[in-house]
This record gives C-alpha cells, structure tokens and sequence, in this order.
C-alpha cells in the first residue's frame, strides 16, 4: 500500500529535480514537490482512494492536474510528463544534486560543458580537475564535490534537516523516558547546537544502576538495525535512515558528558586545552587535577573550572566564544518568547493553504501581537501572484478585519518579486498603501555576481523597500546560494534603514549563521519569519530562532521583537 504511494512521490521528486535542472518555474518545481510529500506521507494508498472514488483533488496541494497524473500512475505505472522530461535531461541528473550538493543550475553547466551524466562522470572529472575552471565552479567547489562524493554510496554521510531530525528525536525521547530507573535524557550533538542539519543524534542519559534502557532502545519499532549494544553505549539506525548513538552516563559526570557530546568537536578541544593549561585534565567523565574530580556534575562546572561563564550550546563552534567569555562579552540570545509577531505569511489569495482569517487566528492563538500577510505578486503567475486590483482589494479586506479585531493588528504587506532589472514587480502608487513590503528574488539566480547585486541595490533604492526576503536564495542540499555580494548588501541596508529576513523554513533557513554574525557585526537589523504557507508553519518559528541564536543575535538585533509602533517607526525608511 505505502509501496505505490512511495512510488508516485518519486516519480513527481524526480521529475521537480528534472524540471529545475532545465530551469523550469520554481512555483511548477514545487508544486510537484509538496504534492510528492502529501502522496508519500498519506497512511491511506492512492489506488484505495481512487477505487472508493475518492476526489484526490482534495487532499492538500493537489489540484485537478495532479490528481489526473495521479490517477494515471495508479492505473499504468507511468507518468508521461516525466518520460518526456527524461528524454531531454538524462534522470541521473537528479541523483547528481543528491550527491554533490549542486544546484540545478551547476549541474546543467556540468551536463552542458563536460557531458557529466552521472557520478561517475562526476569523479572522473574532479578527480582530472576539470571541473574547477566552469564558470561558478572552482577549486574550492571542486574538492567539496569530491569530499561528498567520498561519503557515498548509501546514506552515511547523509545529514537530516533539523525539522527531520525532530521528528525523529521526540517520540524516541518520549519513548526512552519511559524506562524504568531513567532520570535525565538530552539530545546533545549539533541537534543540541541547533545546527540546520543533523548527522545523528547523540543521546546522553543519566539512569540507576542496571537501567534496561539499552534493551529498550533495541526493542524501539523504529530501530532497522542495532550496530552495536553495550552497557554504556550502543548504536542503532532507525528506518528514517538516522543513526542514533546512546550513551548511559553517571550523574556525578552528566556535566562533563553533556559538554562533551554536545560539542562542537572544535569547541571541545579548545576547551581541553585551555583545561591543560590550568593544570588540568578535561574529558567526558569529569575535570580532574591529577586522579582527583575537581567538577563535571554540571556544564557550569565545566566552564567554571576554566574560568569562562556558561556558555550557550549555540556558540560553541570555536568561532570566537572564548573571547568573548572570557571578557563577559557573550550575547544575550534571542529566545522564542521575545517575538511579537510574524512578518512574513500567504494565504489562499496566492499560494497559501488558508485563508487570511485562518492565518490572523493562529497568529491570534500564539499570543501574537501582529502579523503581516505577504502574499505574491504578479510575476508569479503559477502562484497566482497578485496585481494591483487583487492587492487593493486584499488591503480593504485587511482593513475590515482589523476593524474587528481588538487583541491583534493585522499588517498589510506583499512579498514582492524584484525583476531582473531591479524594478519592483508593483507600481509604487500601490505598494505605498502598505504598511511595509518583504522583497524577494526568486528566479535568474544565475546573473554574475556583479549583476546580481546590483540588481538588488537598485530594488533597495526604492524607497518603499523595506526587507529582503530569504537573502542568498539557497535551499538547504538541493541549490547553493546565488553569487551576491552580500556586504555590500548589508552595508546598503544599514545605510538607508532596510532589513533582512532570517527565513525560518526548514529548507532555507537563509540567512545561515554566519550571515547572521555579519549582519550583527554590520548593525543591520533582521526580520525572522516563517513564511507560513499554512495555520501550521506559523511554529516553524523556533527554527528561526535556532538559526538567529547561533548567529549569535540578541532580541534587539531583531525587528519583531518590537512593540508594534517601535517596529512601524523601524519601517519608516530614513
Ligand atoms: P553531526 O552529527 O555530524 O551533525 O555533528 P555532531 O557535532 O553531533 O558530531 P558527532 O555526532 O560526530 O559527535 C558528537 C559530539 O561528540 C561532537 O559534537 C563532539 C564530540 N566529539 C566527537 N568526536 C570528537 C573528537 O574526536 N574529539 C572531541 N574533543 N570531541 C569529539
Ligand atoms: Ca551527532
Ligand atoms: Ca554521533
């Protein structure tokens, strides 16, 4: 049943990989997409459905095209469209954007200039260092490919989007705190660290004597295979794909232990050695001087003995924390409680899933202050991108609610599409109507780093610019980010009051971390947003806030942490 299911997923994953190979619309791209993830994450199976005559145009992100080449996989094993597509782009392309991390556009420029059609092809040129003279290559691209290319076959070296990687962790967790004897149970690793993705999860827990929780683990109905079990560690895989280690520690080393498995791996080391150059011995079974335990109870203690103040697991990437403790300079993260509002949201007007009513009463039920609705614009036409007619019509509809509405305020906005020119893709006697504009890039990812930025210079010049959505247009392991100069970004928006979006969804997360610290370091304030697509992402907000965190970002680097008229005087441009 789930096999046919899984089945149809793949054809329309492989056919959206296809289709973005040869530069199709994002919006077809992804329409085949979440139709693949409505498909393969449905208990019930398609050929039941349509047997019961069932109108599948009604599951999610199914529309009346869809549900007919749905219907025809069901009834002939095969998708016309997909055939065709493959006839003119060889399908081991996909596996290539699997493999080496590459965009759809690189992988065209490897099929294009070097014929490479499989990873094979893909070896053979790195290995000759052909690949590193393509335009939008280079060295540095080269060896990457070669290092991923080093981690398959099959899925080890495989990382877990951290959304992914949560669906995984939770019901284990729930699960494994059910064991007798059990006391305290983390998730430590880069999960801890809140990185985007995960390799596997690293379980500490602290139990009496003779816990059975190794044995509860193997029994787990997730578990496909136990790589090995002992009495303070084992490690499984679970059908997910995700390998799990556990490890069972005392209490009087549970700080030395979660500090060591949390890492970063560099993190650790630096720790160690500045432990040795204190006269003592660090590891994960305490802080020791000669044979004696001088701490290690707790992470505090840890830190302590080497005279820094706690610091976040977030930081702990070797990446300046150190000095930063050390002269009791570390941020004060943003914590998920400080954000007021979500300023980036659709609704049915484009591509959301619910209504402006729907998205406002989630918002409402989160104990929001404000939200924006930021539904597309007219470039957009697969999304049903808005004109200027729609837009008028949707602000009035806002203006309606707001009338009703007494314990939230509901901002009129727009995602907006900046043109290959660096127009907006609205005319300015409409966008001033609004309360701000969220201003995206969404297709001609490929200009030269040159044309690129200066095309996003230009939309910013507008003075109804307020915040660039999802800055470098990457999504995580399925395309690199555009070729822009994001300082001169950054400075531009510090120079004339606009802001950038940490976009929260599990797939970009862009701004990544380190444009996060830039953007801190450069006093250009950031928006962090979910884009909900539905009621639900709304709670994708805590990605968001991981992401800011390691970024190192305080509430006040942050603009819907605000009050609404200090965010509406932040939104007034100078
Ligand atoms: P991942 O799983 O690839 O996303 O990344 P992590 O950070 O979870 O790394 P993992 O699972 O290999 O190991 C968990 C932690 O254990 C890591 O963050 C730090 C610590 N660790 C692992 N190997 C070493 C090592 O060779 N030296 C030190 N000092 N710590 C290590
Ligand atoms: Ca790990
Ligand atoms: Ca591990």
């Amino acid at each position: 049943m789930a096999r046919l299911n899984a089945e149809i997923a793949d054809k329309f994953n492989r056919l959206a990989d296809l289709l973005e190979i040869e530069g199709a619309n994002p919006f077809r791209v992804r329409a085949y997409r979440n139709a693949a993830r409505t498909v393969g994450s449905m208990s019930r199976s398609m050929a039941d459905l349509i047997a019961e005559g069932r109108d599948l145009s009604e599951l999610p992100d199914i529309g009346d095209d869809l549900a007919e080449k749905i219907e025809t996989i069901v009834r002939t094993g095969r998708l016309p469209l997909l055939e065709e597509v493959e006839q003119r782009t060889p399908a081991a392309l996909s596996d290539l954007m699997k493999i080496g991390g590459l965009g759809p556009k690189r992988v065209q420029t490897l099929h294009r200039e070097l014929g490479i059609a499989s990873a094979e092809d893909l070896r053979r040129a790195a290995d000759q260092g052909r690949i590193r003279g393509l335009e939008g290559f280079g060295p540095k691209l080269e060896q990457t490919i070669l290092s991923r290319l080093a981690g398959t076959p099959g899925s080890k070296g495989k990382r877990h989007r951290l959304i992914d990687a949560e669906a995984v962790a939770e019901p284990l967790v729930a699960y494994l705190r059910e064991t007798k004897g059990l006391k305290d149970i983390v998730v430590a690793g880069s999960y801890r660290r809140r990185r985007e993705t995960v390799g596997d999860l690293d379980i500490l827990v602290t139990a009496r004597k003779g816990t059975p929780v190794m044995d509860r683990l193997a029994a787990y109905d997730q578990v496909s295979e136990v790589i090995s079990q002992g009495t303070t560690r084992s490690t499984v895989i679970l059908r997910s794909g995700m390998q799990v280690d556990l490890r069972v520690v005392p209490q009087v080393a549970y700080g030395a232990a979660l500090h060591y498995f949390t890492g970063s791996k560099a993190h650790n080391i630096a720790v160690r050695k500045l432990a040795v150059d204190r006269g003592l011995k660090l590891n994960e079974y305490g802080v020791f001087r000669g044979d004696k335990r001088v701490g290690g109870r707790s992470e505090k203690e840890v830190f302590g003995s080497v005279d820094l103040p706690y610091i976040e697991p977030e930081l702990r990437e070797n990446n300046g924390e150190f000095e930063a403790g050390a002269k009791g300079r570390l941020p004060r993260l943003i914590t998920l409680d400080r954000i007021r509002g979500d300023l980036h949201c659709h609704t049915t007007a484009t591509d959301g899933r619910d209504t402006l009513e729907d998205i406002v009463e989630a918002a409402r039920e989160r104990g929001y202050e404000y939200v924006s609705i930021n539904d597309h614009s007219r470039r957009v036409a697969v999304a049903h991108g808005l004109d200027t007619k729609r837009l008028l019509a949707q602000i009035r509809a806002i203006d309606r609610l707001n009338e009703r509405l007494d314990d939230i305020v509901v901002l009129k906005s727009v995602e907006v599409d900046i043109l290959d020119d660096g127009a907006l893709d609205l005319p300015d006697d409409v966008l001033k109507e609004l309360d701000f504009t969220v201003c995206a890039v969404h297709y001609r990812f490929n200009l030269s780093r040159r044309k690129q930025t200066e095309r996003i210079l230009r939309a910013m010049d507008n003075p109804h610019f307020n915040i660039l959505a999802h800055p470098s247009g990457r999504l995580i392991g399925r395309r690199e980010p555009y070729e822009v100069d994001m300082e001169r970004i950054m400075k531009r928006a510090a120079e004339c009051g606009c802001f950038l979006e940490l976009n929260a969804q599990p797939d970009r997360l862009d701004m990544d971390d380190s444009a996060c610290k830039m953007a801190r370091d450069m006093g250009v304030k950031v928006a962090i947003s979910t884009d909900a697509h539905r009621t639900g992402d709304l709670d994708l907000m805590r990605f968001g806030i991981g992401q800011a965190r390691r970024g190192w970002l305080e509430p006040d680097d942050v603009i819907n942490t605000r009050p609404l008229k200090e965010l509406k005087r932040l939104l007034k441009r100078h």
